[in-house]
């Protein structure tokens, strides 16, 4: 199967320059030069569209078992609807249940994700410690290509991490060579401040983001970011939503610490008010956590990015519909925490990024796809566009326009919280593993097609012990 996307500008983190490509067996064979392209290999028209590395979000969560449900998109559809976006990868999570042995878990997202039609890897969440956690995180980089771990410092009661296990975990990654990852809310703070609003009365999504104060994230961040300073481990701080946060990561990387961290595309563009709707389902429809915030979050999370202190975008797509929202009818807490948008990440980033001159098309670039890859130790594999590279890539056009919504996307939920956004610039065709899986609006998704990808360790800074 050869592919060559013709009269195009080919833009990487780097630099922009004009170039064909030729693509044969999943893998750019060229740049520039496509003469080796055999007779009757496919051509895709790209004048005047760029030619960009495929999306990695690096947060995600298909088919996610969660406080009594199960998220709405699985891995097919999701990956799938990551294609109508020109997103070509996803880092999704697997996230055993305390006392579940990391490999077991391992092995049931392994068996869920084989349907996906797109490329995906896996952060593994440590929501409990002991011997076995240990050695299944040994395995899990030794055999399985698992380079971060992950910690919910939030969601008492389920799968937050205490600090002991927090402690051990970020041990055992320093010495294997991983990096560590947070999600970063006190979760007792949020616990009690739940507890009391709902004896207050305060039982509707409005609840929501009064239990989750930016306070209870910078706190958090604050508290991983210490651990890994004293522990020697590179962390990563996911979903980054407030000044509280943004203030303690700068300033850690200021003082040379290996700090990394993540915003998502709704929390740049969303902001607190949805919450004070009087429409129930719209407001449940947002909740998620971290809420979305006050304005001026908004603009300190866009500075992070254009600054350089966050350096990935993601959406956290963890989908659920209204009835599975409904079980928190009478209690904000049983709110099914979660919203999507893999499918809206690019093109919102584009044309708030982009197009209101924060971002620079590389800069796009490196946020949307080749930072995640650097971090995670898919470069130069995913998240460029060089020889040898695989073949995902992105046809997107500048002038393209289009209006989001739940009733057109292919996202497999029922609402969208960029409903009604009209962004300029969008994919008209994607390209993954050297196929057309997207072009000028027609799907061509395949269901298990996609591969899970490895992400080698990186230098362990101490030989493992074991
Ligand atoms: O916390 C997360 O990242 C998962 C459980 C998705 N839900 C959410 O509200 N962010
Ligand atoms: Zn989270
Ligand atoms: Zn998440």
């Amino acid at each position: 199967m050869s592919l060559v996307i013709k009269g195009g500008t080919v833009v990487t983190a780097e630099r922009s320059f004009k170039a064909d490509v030729y693509c044969e067996d999943g893998l750019i064979k060229a740049v520039g030069d496509v003469s080796n392209a055999p007779a009757g290999t496919e051509v895709i028209d790209a004048a005047g569209q760029l030619v960009m590395p495929g999306g990695i979000d690096p947060h995600t969560h298909m088919e996610l078992p969660f406080m009594g449900t199960v998220a709405s998109e699985d891995f097919f559809s999701g990956t799938a609807a990551g294609f109508a976006g020109g997103n070509t990868m996803i880092i999704d999570f697997v996230i055993p249940n305390p006392k579940q042995r990391l490999m077991d878990a391992y092995r049931d997202w392994r068996g869920w994700a084989e349907k996906a039609a797109g490329d995906y890897s896996f952060h593994v969440a440590v929501t409990w410690w002991d011997q076995s956690v240990h050695d299944d995180m040994g395995t899990l980089v030794r055999e399985e290509g698992v380079n971060s771990f992950k910690h919910f410092m939030a969601y008492k009661n389920a799968i937050m991490a205490t600090d002991e296990t927090m402690y051990h975990s970020f041990q055992r990654a320093r010495d294997l060579g991983a990096i560590v990852t947070v999600h970063a809310e006190n979760g007792e703070l949020v616990y009690q401040l739940q507890q009391e609003l709902l004896k207050q009365g305060i039982n509707g999504p409005e609840g929501h983001p009064l239990s989750r104060p930016p306070a209870a994230e910078g706190e958090a961040a604050h508290r991983a970011i210490k651990f890994a300073q004293v522990v020697g481990v590179p962390v990563y701080v996911v979903h980054t939503s407030t000044i509280d946060a943004l203030d303690v990561i700068r300033l850690a990387r200021a003082n040379g610490q290996r700090v990394y961290a993540e915003v998502l595309a709704g929390h740049l563009l969303v902001d607190d008010s949805v919450y004070k709707s009087q429409d129930w389902a719209f407001a449940a429809a947002h909740v998620m956590s971290p809420p979305f915030r006050a304005s001026e979050h908004l603009a300190a999370l866009w500075k992070g990015l254009q600054s350089g202190i966050l350096q990935t975008t993601a959406t956290d797509h963890c989908c659920f519909c209204a009835p599975q929202k409904a079980a928190g009818k009478d209690d904000f807490s049983k709110i099914p925490n979660g919203t999507g948008g893999v499918e809206d990440r690019m093109a919102v980033l584009w044309t708030h990024g982009v197009g209101s001159g924060k971002l620079t098309p590389e800069e796009f670039v490196a946020v949307t796809s080749t930072n995640a890859a650097r971090i995670f130790n898919l470069y130069p594999r995913k998240g460029a566009v060089e020889v040898g590279a695989d073949a995902d890539l992105v046809v997107w056009d500048p002038a393209g326009r289009k209006t989001l919504s739940a009733k057109t996307h292919h996202q497999k939920v029922d609402f969208s919280i960029f409903e009604g956004m009209e962004v300029k610039g969008i994919p008209s065709h994607t390209i993954s593993q050297g196929r057309l899986v997207y072009a000028k609006g027609e799907l061509r998704a395949v269901r298990g097609t996609g591969r899970y990808i490895k992400r080698p360790a990186f230098r362990p800074t101490l030989a493992a012990a074991e």
